[in-house]
């Protein structure tokens, strides 16, 4: 096993937090698939991020790894349309699904979506969580909710991140998540909702600690 699983590589942050003890800079891509049967091997542990097209998905992989070009990230939605992996150590992966709900995608396109993303859902056993990403300006269309049922029906524990936060005065920012926390209740202790942004320090901490207590 690597040195760095004893956390020597990951040093405490600014504000003299304890160490982490998954070192997320150490992200490097693995693998992009398009068909189950091309999954790399089911070991370990992985968190997957699932969200609409434009969410902000790459962008908050970007900012957990503070590597700006990991995940890449388009002001084009619905580029995406493979499952990215991005190994952290020899055991445990983030995992980048396609966007969904992008209006242009042909509805063939949205079948294979389904497909894809829902046997990988249903099916694999290194999924330790399924980080939710959705703007925090319009969280819970019918799209995510359809995604949080399959979470629900799939026994996976959920993290919705409300992204581009920065998007919203603090008090307005508090009321959705507390408006999101209310949508997510009928999903019990295994979901929980958090504002994030990329761009701005909010919601980073709680998502490194979120994550941890997936892979740790
Ligand atoms: N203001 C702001 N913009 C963001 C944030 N996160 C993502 N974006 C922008 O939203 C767009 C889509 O982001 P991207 O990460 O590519 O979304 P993805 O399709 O879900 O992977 C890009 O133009 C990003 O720059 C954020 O936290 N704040
Ligand atoms: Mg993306």
């Amino acid at each position: 096993m690597a040195t760095h699983e004893n956390g020597v590589n990951s040093l405490p942050d600014s504000r003299g937090a304890p160490a982490s003890p998954v070192d997320y800079r150490q992200a490097r891509f693995l693998v992009s698939v398009a068909a189950i049967r091309d999954l790399p091997p089911d070991r370990g542990r992985e968190v997957a991020f699932a969200g609409r097209s434009n969410a902000g998905k790459s962008s908050a992989i970007n900012a957990l790894t503070g590597r700006r070009r990991l995940a890449r990230t388009s002001r084009t939605p619905g580029r995406t349309r493979l499952i990215n992996f991005f190994a952290l150590d020899e055991r445990r992966r983030l995992v980048d699904l396609p966007g969904y709900g992008y209006a242009k995608v042909p509805r063939s396109m949205s079948r294979e979506w389904g497909a894809l993303v829902g046997r990988y859902l249903e099916s694999r056993e290194s999924l330790a969580g399924v980080v939710v990403l959705m703007d925090i300006r319009h969280p819970l269309t019918e799209l995510d909710t359809a995604l949080l049922d399959w979470c629900r029906a799939a026994d996976r524990p959920v993290l919705a991140v409300l992204t581009k936060a920065d998007k919203l005065a603090r008090g307005r920012r508090a009321a959705v998540v507390a408006e999101v926390r209310g949508g997510l209740a009928g999903y019990g202790a295994a979901a929980r909702a958090m504002a994030f942004s990329a761009t701005k320090q909010i919601g980073h901490r709680e998502l490194t600690e979120g994550l941890d207590a997936w892979l740790g």
